[in-house]
């Protein structure tokens, strides 16, 4: 192909520039995060984005945030829009386990590496995404179940439960049913007599349990919810029924955040499982070791505890969300 003197002698000029721009000029090019979030469906959430958001600042990473609405049509079409804009690194937390490989697949054929934050997906390929960092929702579960039966442990008849589970298919729902189960199948006397999801919101937690509280009002020992979103609505729902909610309903919930302190200090929560939202500082870390070739492991479990009422007024000032 023959160049004209004009084209070459740009062309030239170009390269020259290119080599005048001192290193740190190009080495302090931002890293660019893509990030799917769920979606803003309780307080956890809102921690969860407020930790990724400031953390992404804190890190001088340039974050493009996406909201699903908690619909994962939406997760993967920010996904696809990711790829197409060429980010770094693309990270998300999954609304559900299932349907993901497809979308994947496309960010491993254009090199681009996924981080999974909070929730995981079903895959057989792991080389789909280089880590997953959040709690273990199975004991998460069985921290639920082992704090209920050290406390029914001197009740002679059986003890009924409510569960109100997380969204249908969300790793946080299956798991922590799983895990809670596991503890209580020991011993007869727990029966799980209603289960139904509550989406992980106050509204549907209350719509539910008024259901619940109509079909066997008085027959409700434990009142198991996935988070302490529905909880809240829930006790909503047990006032309203002229019952009192940690007394009449013992209620058991996880996520641990300022709604759940305030209720247990108010006597209406009776405890609650922790699960920290604040992964944004350790999601920056992981973006920049992979951007400097360095590797990760495959599961970052976070290290929770567990809140009975009776600490919650020591606690509460300490709480980070
Ligand atoms: C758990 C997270 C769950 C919280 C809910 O890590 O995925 O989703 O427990 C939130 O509050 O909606």
């Amino acid at each position: 192909m023959k160049l004209n003197r004009r084209t070459l002698t740009t062309a030239i000029a170009a390269a020259s520039l290119a080599a005048l721009l001192p290193a740190t000029a190009l080495a302090q090019k931002k890293i660019v995060l893509g990030f799917s979030q769920v979606g803003a469906e309780s307080e956890w959430r809102t921690a969860n984005t407020e930790s990724i958001k400031s953390a992404a600042k804190e890190a001088g990473i340039e974050l493009k945030f996406s909201d699903a609405q908690q619909k994962q049509e939406n997760q993967i079409k920010a996904i696809r829009s990711f790829i197409a804009q060429k980010v770094d690194v693309i990270a998300f937390s999954p609304v559900v386990e299932s349907g993901w490989e497809t979308v994947l697949r496309e960010a491993k054929a254009a090199k681009i590496p996924v981080v999974l934050t909070d929730r995981s997906v079903n895959t057989k390929d792991d080389s789909l995404y280089v880590s997953f960092m959040g709690s273990d929702f199975v004991e998460e579960g069985r921290k639920a179940g082992r704090w209920l039966v050290e406390k029914m442990k001197d009740q002679k008849g059986e003890v009924n439960i409510v569960e109100l589970q997380g969204t249908v298919g969300s790793a946080p729902a299956i798991d922590r049913k799983k895990g809670f189960e596991e503890i209580i199948k020991a011993d007869p006397k727990f029966k799980i007599i209603r289960s139904q999801t509550g989406d992980f919101t106050r509204a549907k937690g209350k719509e539910v349990m008024e259901a619940f509280l109509k079909a066997d009002g008085k027959k409700i020992n434990v009142l198991y919810a996935h988070n302490d979103d529905m909880a809240i609505g829930a006790i909503q729902a047990i006032e309203e029924a002229g019952l009192k909610p940690a007394k009449d309903i013992t209620i058991i919930s996880i996520d641990a955040v300022k709604g759940a302190f305030e209720a247990m200090i108010a006597g209406k929560l009776n405890v609650s499982v922790e699960c920290s939202p604040l992964l944004g500082p350790q999601l920056m870390s992981a973006v920049k070791d992979i951007k400097a070739g360095k590797p990760l492991p495959k599961r970052i479990v976070t290290e929770e505890t567990i809140f009975p009422m009776e600490v919650a007024a020591k606690e509460f000032p300490k709480r980070k969300y």
